[in-house]
């Protein structure tokens, strides 16, 4: 393992103003967007879709690098550039998603554990060869009245230890994602103690499992209300809620957290992200990877139209620079208004 090219990538990734489009939508996932604007979910759909996105004029001085899915990375531009490739020349670093998804925990009614470890190592070296340099796997922990439990957090944390480990063999940057999810309704004050339990497992496990943090980008939630909770927690307390709950669990040697948006509007994901810029020094640098808040609106000016291509590629862009900005902590809510 080559620790200081992890680590370059791994900034190279969340550095600079920076950060990460989550583009990596399992085929059902990417069906379900799809439905919403009455576009069917065919290969080449999927792949016109994808090269709208990443094809973005100007999205590079923002987006440091792309997750995708198993069938995007063998998948190319419609001048027959590999994807990954178009890339690479672009200096957006290429990603792929290599969990095959949340189960159901066995005796543990209500909870999921992410599986996909059976023949990881060999997938990773293909997927190097297909010039991927990082890779993403999810778990996702549901907040109830009685879980999540120790166990269920104890097992997502021991296989993202595990998938981290193989990825750094591989020469592969592993973003680990521990996702609470917001589903709910549930206090902030619940989301932060369920969040400090998910990082100290997995902090833990990174630990037992001789992961190298420098060579690590982390993917976590914001501590935020649950979507269905009566009193909502202010932008402001979203922010700073989340930097205490990092403060305590994210050892400074971690090059970059980047989160995920979990079903917040574009806008809220942006304006959280700046205010916790704002709130600076921070020992990481603090970095977006989202999916729905970057994608949703350009999706949206799209709707499966070839008319549209162009008016998607700019909703991206806007998306882009904006998080961008907030990285930097330049974000003001006014420039939502501003043209893109
Ligand atoms: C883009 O969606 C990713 C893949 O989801 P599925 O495996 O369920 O199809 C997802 O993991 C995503 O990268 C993260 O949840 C972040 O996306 P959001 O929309 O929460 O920012």
């Amino acid at each position: 393992m080559n620790l200081k090219e992890l680590n370059s990538v791994a900034l190279a990734m969340t550095g600079n103003g920076k950060g990460i489009l989550a583009a990596d939508e399992s085929s059902p996932t990417i069906k379900k967007r799809f439905d919403t604007i009455d576009t069917e979910s065919t290969e080449e759909n999927r792949r016109r879709y994808r090269e709208m996105i990443i094809t973005a004029a100007g999205a590079e001085d923002y987006i440091g690098g792309v997750i995708m899915f198993d069938e995007t990375i063998r998948q190319a531009t419609s001048d027959g550039v590999p994807f990954a490739k178009y890339m690479s020349d672009r200096g957006m670093v290429p990603g792929i998603k290599v969990d095959t998804g949340a189960k159901p925990l066995a005796g543990f009614p209500g909870e999921v554990v992410t599986e996909g470890l059976d023949g990881l190592r060999d997938r990773l070296a293909e997927y190097y060869e297909l010039g991927a340099r990082f890779a993403k796997w999810r778990a996702v922990i549901n907040i109830g009245d009685d879980i999540p439990s120790d166990f269920c957090l104890q097992a997502n944390a021991h296989a993202l230890a595990r998938y981290a480990a193989l990825c750094q063999e591989a020469q592969i940057v592993p973003i680990v994602e521990p996702e609470v999810l917001m589903d709910g309704a549930h206090s902030i004050g619940r989301c932060e103690d369920v969040t400090n339990a998910a990082l100290d497992a997995l902090f833990g496990q990174l630990a037992a499992h001789r992961v190298a943090l420098e060579g690590l980008v982390l993917k976590p939630n914001m501590v935020i209300s649950g979507s269905d909770a009566q009193d909502r927690a202010s932008p402001t307390e979203v922010a700073e809620a989340t930097l205490r709950s990092l403060k305590a669990h994210v050892p400074a040697e971690v090059p970059g957290i980047a989160f995920l948006s979990g079903g917040q509007t574009a806008e809220e994901a942006t304006e959280h992200l700046g205010l916790m810029n704002q709130m600076g020094p921070l020992p990481w640098e603090l970095s977006f990877s989202y999916g729905r808040a970057l994608q949703a609106p350009a999706l949206d000016a799209w709707r499966g139209k070839e008319e549209n291509y162009g008016a998607g590629q700019a909703a991206l862009y806007k998306r882009a620079k904006l998080n961008s900005l907030a990285h930097f902590g330049k974000y003001e809510t006014s420039m939502e208004s501003e043209a893109a």
